[in-house]
């Protein structure tokens, strides 16, 4: 993969569950060959590290790649220029969502909002908070990958007349043969094909897709630990099998949303960083004033999908950029704005990676101490991942972590940075929001697989990437919000430029979306 950005180093490293030292990603960039440097750093690191330091980097590569690393530092503009707003362009033609320009707004002075509380209905599935029996035991590991195959599987195995691994390899050879099964393993052969091993609950088989085959492209965007259905020959020897079609458990085509009865508007935010030096505060009183204005009387749902607050210790370095370094106080200051919220909008929010819960997910909703602080507004406090139901439109919330994984596995074409929600759409493909185990995203394996998409929502709103687009995919309606956080000095090092200080909002009877701009 050509790592020519700073932000893809970010995203490979972080694929590979390794945080990172500005200086060390700047140094990474500055080599000839970032990849091949990247390699070799990533040999020579502790097996125990978390975070890839500079010093690794020194250790690991020749000094004349880290001076040339030193003379070429990453370019960034002075000039603060306007985020760029990817609005997600949709291969269906009539796409409502595409082409919506943002819109300027200034903070006006609050009016008084007529809005009719009693014709609201918002219900919560899925929130795992307080369901979490997982002690990361073997055999969790056992029953969430058993429930995570039962369950895509399941939406699978209509579509191919599926057999057991172990009944496949007992099969004579050059029989037709499909299986539905986990990615275990992706590897190139010598000669450019590809090898797919599948697990289901019997055994593995392995799968090969050759090169010259037309669907060779989905090979790059498969994940560990995914569910998928193959069809193919059997070798000779019944060994291996030759890939003929290959299935994602995926959003039928026949999906059609459902929408509000009546003209009805939900702001879909996230990140907002309470506690951090570069918070917008100035863009959030823009926000919150906007709020109560007869322009946004409309809008009366307020979806929050994570990172309220900096957080301590979440990133190497990270308390030189606090303002606020006392976690409770963080949450106090962010309870100080979400008053400044209009008091009839109803609020749900899921936790973020720097918010106080576990970083594994799922994570539960915050603690009662925490839900305490936050409870002026009353807001309803979920796990992240949840689903909520606003007026019969289901919307599928989740913080994110996953997308730098997904970009940084898959090719730029198919997901990058600028545009959040074509990363978005290979979760919704893949039906799943964190497939895979054991790299950047922690996961805790519980009894059951609350990762897994069962039901198709309606809108699949994200954060974590501070990058605002959005688009459909099969009519879903994906959102990535954005952030309310100005370039930290790392964004700045490795060149990720926020969507800061924009909110997204959806009108529920249309699935039509408008940005406003606050900053
Ligand atoms: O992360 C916001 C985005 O920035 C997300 O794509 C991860 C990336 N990020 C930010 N800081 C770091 C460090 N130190 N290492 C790796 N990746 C980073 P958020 O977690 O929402 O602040
Ligand atoms: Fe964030
Ligand atoms: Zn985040």
């Amino acid at each position: 993969m050509p790592l020519e950005a700073p932000a893809r180093i970010v995203g490979e490293l972080t694929s590979r569950g390794y945080n990172a030292e500005r200086e060390a990603v700047t140094r990474l960039a500055g080599t000839s060959d970032p990849g091949a440097a990247l390699e070799r750093v990533l040999e020579a690191v502790p097996e125990d590290a978390l975070v890839v330091r500079t010093e690794h980097v020194e250790a690991a590569l020749p000094t004349d790649a880290a001076d040339a690393a030193r003379a070429e530092p990453t370019a960034v503009p002075d000039g603060e220029p306007t985020p760029s707003v990817s609005t997600g362009t949709d291969p269906t033609p009539g796409d409502d969502t595409s082409g919506a320009a943002p819109v300027e707004t200034e903070g006006s002075s609050p009016a008084d909002r007529s809005v009719d509380p009693a014709k609201r209905s918002l219900e919560i599935v899925g929130d795992m908070t307080g369901q979490s029996t997982g002690t990361g035991e073997y055999a969790d590991f056992v029953s969430v990958f058993r429930d995570r195959l039962d369950r895509l599987g399941g939406k699978l195995k209509g579509r191919v007349n599926h057999r057991p691994a172990t009944a496949i390899q007992d099969m004579p050879g050059g029989s037709e043969v499909a299986m539905v099964g986990l990615v275990n393993d992706i590897r190139s052969t010598a000669s450019g094909h590809w090898l797919i091993e599948l697990e289901d609950a019997t055994g593995t088989f392995p799968w090969l897709v050759m090169k010259d085959r037309e669907y060779v492209d989905l090979v790059d965007e498969l994940l560990c630990d995914e569910v998928l259905a193959m069809e193919g020959t059997l070798a000779d020897d019944s060994g291996i099998a030759f890939v003929d079609s290959l299935h994602f458990p995926d959003v039928p085509r026949t999906h059609e949303p459902s929408t509000a009865d009546r003209h009805v508007q939900a702001a879909l935010i996230s990140d907002v960083h309470v506690g951090s030096q570069e918070f917008m505060a100035d863009a959030w009183n823009a926000f919150a004033d906007w709020l109560h204005t007869a322009d946004a009387e409309r809008v009366e749902y307020l979806l929050l999908a994570g990172d309220m607050v900096e957080g301590v210790g979440v990133y190497p370095d990270q308390d030189e950029e606090l303002d606020i370094v006392d976690i409770y106080e963080q949450y106090e200051a962010f309870s100080e704005h979400l008053k400044k919220i209009p008091g009839d909008i109803e609020i749900v929010m899921i936790p973020g990676n720097h918010d106080a819960v576990r970083l594994a997910e799922p994570q539960p909703g915050f603690d009662e101490e925490l839900r305490e602080i936050m409870s002026a507004h009353d807001p309803r406090i979920v796990s992240n991942p949840s689903m909520v139901t606003l007026e019969g439109v289901s919307v599928l919330m989740y913080h994110g972590v996953s997308l730098d994984e997904v970009i940084a596995e898959l090719p730029e074409d198919k997901a990058s940075y600028d545009d959040p929600h074509k990363a978005m759409y290979h979760l919704l493909k893949k039906r799943h929001v964190a497939p895979q185990f054991g790299g950047h995203t922690r996961l805790a394996p519980e009894e059951e697989d609350y990762l897994v998409i069962d039901e198709v929502p309606d809108i699949f709103h994200t954060g974590h990437v501070h990058k605002l687009g959005f688009g459909k995919y099969h009519d879903v309606l994906a959102i990535n919000s954005g952030c309310w956080q100005a370039q930290t000095d790392f964004q700045k090092s490795v060149n990720i430029d926020p969507d800061a200080g924009f909110a997204p909002i959806v009108d529920l009877d249309t699935l039509d979306v408008t940005v406003q701009k606050f900053s």
